[in-house]
Parts: structure tokens; sequence; C-alpha cells
């Protein structure tokens, strides 16, 4: 493949997401050999780092009384509280240290202190965006194979977005893993069919 409008996205796989991290994905480290060599098979690659200002609005530390991986209300709606992770400038924050990160965009989201961003397109507001969706199309992208962490949260909210701005979608599953938090992954991947996007 060296097709130009290919681009693959590679999401949020940092030390936090990943054996050790604050938040760790199981299977999360497994994935990077297998996405190390992926990137030689796209002339484009992008990708994404949870970027959290200490204190975020989605870390259950900001609420007392709230356990992490509870759910709470948000003026923009249910926002499940996190462990505190991907802190920016800490060491979960950075990527793994095996990742390849010679690709030619990296974007940072969720550095909005009341909001949250699953999604590489919006905020979890879904309106504010992220500048993604004006990169690619200026750069003549219309395909994006997507891999990395976590399928049912950010893999699955940046594939359902992408389908849904029209772009042509692809989710190596055998390049992500899932939180799998009450059934999150089995629903993520409905959603993710329903909104068109090709599970590979
Ligand atoms: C993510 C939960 C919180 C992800 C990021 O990358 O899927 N999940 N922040
Ligand atoms: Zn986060």
């Amino acid at each position: 493949m060296n097709d130009r409008s290919h681009a693959l996205l590679v999401i949020d796989m940092q030390n936090d997401f990943c054996a050790g991290g604050a938040l760790a994905v199981p299977g999360g480290d497994a994935l990077v050999p297998g996405i190390n060599a992926a990137m030689d098979d796209f002339a484009t690659v992008l990708l994404t780092q949870d970027w959290h200002p200490a204190g975020h609005s989605s870390f259950a530390s900001s609420h007392p009384g709230h356990a992490p991986m509870s759910t709470t209300e948000m003026p923009y709606g249910p926002q499940i509280l996190w462990p505190d992770h991907c802190v920016q400038g800490s060491k979960g924050a950075a990527f793994h240290p095996d990742l390849r990160t010679d690709g030619d965009l990296i974007l940072r989201k969720g550095f909005n202190p009341a909001i949250d961003s699953y999604s590489a397109f919006f905020e979890n507001d879904h309106a504010t965006p992220t500048g993604l969706e004006g990169y690619l199309r200026s750069r003549g992208i219309a395909r994006l194979t997507m891999v990395g962490l976590a399928l049912d949260f950010c893999v699955h909210f940046s594939a359902v977005d992408g389908a849904r701005l029209g772009f042509d979608v692809t989710v190596r599953t055998d390049l992500s893993a899932a939180i799998d938090l009450d059934g999150s992954k089995d629903a993520a991947v409905q959603a993710m069919r329903d909104a068109g996007v090709t599970l590979a």
C-alpha cells in the first residue's frame, strides 16, 4: 500500500494505557510490534496522544465521593470517571518506549479541563472539533485505518466520528485492545458496525 489518500491513525499508545500504567488496557503492550510494522504500509501515519491537565474533569479524583470507573453527569452528558492518567508531561502520558513515533502528525486531545475527548475528531460534547477533519481533508486523505487503545473508547469514538464525517474507516481489531467496562466492548463493536466502520 502506498496510497496517499489512505492514512494509518495510531490511537493513544501511551504508557498509562499499557502494563503498569494508571489505566492499563489488557494486552496493550503486545500491540506495539504489530503497529510498528503496520506503519511501513502507509504513506501517512498519524498518532494521537491523550493529554490531560492535572485535575482534569474526567478524573475521579476531581469529584470527591466518586470512585474511579463510576459515571457522573456532565453538562455534555454522562462521563465515566477515570483514574488520573495521561497527565501532560508525565511518564504515563509518553508513548510506549518501543512505539515508532516517526509519523507525520501527533494530535493531542483531552487538554480542555472541562471536557473529555475520546474521539480524535470531537471532544465529548460531540461538537468541539479537534481540527483533525480539516487536516485530513486538506491533505487529500479519504481512508483511515485505525489501531491502538482503547477499542471501546478512543478507537470506537474516533472510528464512528470518522465514518459519520464521510471517511472510509477500517479498525484493525487485531491491533487494538479494549478496557471492557460493563459490556463496553460489545457495545462499541455494534456501534462501529452500525456507523459503517469496517472491522478487520
Ligand atoms: C481513553 C479512557 C480515558 C482511551 C482515554 O484512550 O481509550 N480511555 N481516556
Ligand atoms: Zn483520557
